[in-house]
């Protein structure tokens, strides 16, 4: 079966998880993702949080699957027309140096636009244009200037970052969408574009909802559906809410059964108003279902507290399955915590690919998270990603390099 871009060439100069996660959806789409590393060394991936010696790391297999890899020196002058060459036979160039590390090498948009003007340039950067735009960035910087840290965790405590790399992969997910759409808009034009994506603005997106928020507490000086209603305080920007739900579905992460032991055993349980009565039921307070404090969702707010401390003494005679189960049966809106060991063991999630397990010649087998999104016409095979330089021969040889060609090239230290 033939794939969604099947066809398209991408010229990837992408490093660590940002870029390469873009770059590695598009490689799942179909297209024919050249990922360009330095000699010697490589993405800097391969070598961190390595758990078996000398062999690449779970950082830089799961971040770089059915990609081909060839290592040039792009600062070689015969290096540099490689990457010409290169340049004018893909249809994407995406990079996520540091600011201005493209230009240093030569490769400003113009010069790239004067080799090949159908390319699209996309590029991730921790900011946009502004006091900031020359900074280099990883994750959580992104987070934290993102609006992501000041709204997550407890109002009593410091600032959060998510475990979700939202700064990272978050903005490679945003690319690969500018890239797919800029593929589009050249069918139209003929022309290629730049694609921009900061991570600043990517986790902003994301905290699109807390923007809202902070314009309705401007307004009001309150929201109820924050815990520091009606008893705590408001400051002038929008307060840390706990594990609160927003949307007007009061949420909060109960204990479930084995909690004292098992860190992960709690339940999200949502005390959504259509079902109120259901809740009441299932957890025995009968009573709460006609009684005017508990009745509506507006009389109900105050008293959140109270409320979670008796749905949890339900839970607590539980485990968080067990809970769920009987809470699916009356639809009331509610998840378990699931521990990283769970989420690898389900059984369901090898079935559909997005837990998929992958061999690697030098590592053996280890677990994936497969593409996430799915296409009917389109599926998705995970192959395992590539050793350093193990397509440069063959990627030369389809540029029309002869082997006689190669052998100096290499021996120049231009590959
Ligand atoms: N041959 C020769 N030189 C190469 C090369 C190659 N194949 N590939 C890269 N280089 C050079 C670059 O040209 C650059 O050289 P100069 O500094 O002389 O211009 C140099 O390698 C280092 O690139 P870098 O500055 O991007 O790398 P870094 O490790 O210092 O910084 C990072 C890493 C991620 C902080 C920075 O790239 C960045 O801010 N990127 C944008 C934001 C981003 O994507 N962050 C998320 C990363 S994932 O957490």
């Amino acid at each position: 079966m033939g794939k969604a871009l099947d066809g398209v060439r991408i010229l990837d100069f992408t490093h660590v998880q940002s870029g390469p996660t873009c770059t590695q959806l598009l490689a799942w789409f179909g297209a024919d993702v050249i990922k360009v590393e330095r000699a010697g060394a490589g993405d800097i991936t391969r070598e961190q949080l390595r758990d078996i010696p000398d062999v690449d790391s779970l950082y830089f297999t799961m971040l770089n699957h059915n990609k081909r890899s060839v290592t040039i020196d792009t600062k070689n002058p015969e290096g540099k027309q490689v990457l010409e060459a290169l340049i004018q036979t893909c249809d994407v160039l995406v990079e996520n140096f540091a600011p201005g590390a493209l230009d240093r090498m030569g490769f400003t948009w113009e010069r790239i636009q004067e080799l090949n003007p159908r390319m699209i340039v996309a590029s991730v950067k921790g900011f946009g244009p502004g006091p900031y735009e020359d900074c280099k960035v990883y994750e959580n910087v992104a987070q934290c200037a993102g609006g992501a840290a000041s709204t997550t965790g407890f109002d009593d405590g410091p600032p959060v970052v998510t475990g979700a790399q939202i700064g990272d992969s978050g903005t490679g997910l945003h690319l690969a969408l500018g890239i797919v759409t800029a593929l589009f808009q050249r069918t139209q034009t003929g022309r290629g574009q730049r694609v921009l994506a900061a991570m600043q603005d990517g986790v902003l997106n994301l905290c699109r909802v807390k923007l809202r928020d902070q314009q309705r507490l401007e307004r009001t000086g309150m929201m109820k559906e924050y815990p520091q209603y009606p008893n705590g305080e408001f400051g002038e920007a929008v307060p840390r809410a706990g594990n609160a739900s927003g949307g007007g579905q009061p949420g909060w992460i109960l204990k479930c059964k084995g909690w004292e032991t098992d860190p992960n055993a709690y339940i999200y349980f949502i005390t959504q108003a259509p079902v109120w009565a259901k809740i009441c039921n299932v957890i025995g307070k009968e009573e709460w279902a006609t009684d005017p404090d508990y009745a509506t969702p507006a009389a109900r707010l105050p008293r959140l507290k109270d409320i979670f401390a008796e749905i949890e003494r339900w839970t607590m005679t539980k485990t968080k399955f067990e809970a769920m189960q009987i809470l699916n049966k009356y639809d009331i809106p509610c998840g378990p915590i699931l521990s990283m060991k769970e989420i690898a063991e389900e059984p369901s999630l090898r079935k559909t690919g997005t837990i998929v397990e992958v061999d690697h010649p030098t590592r053996g087998k280890y677990l994936t998270v497969g593409n996430p999104i799915k296409l009917s016409d389109s599926p998705t095979e995970v192959r395992r990603s590539p050793l350093l330089g193990e397509h440069t021969d063959e990627v030369m040889a389809e540029l029309g390099y002869s082997p006689e060609q190669i052998i100096a090239l290499r021996t120049a230290g231009a590959i």
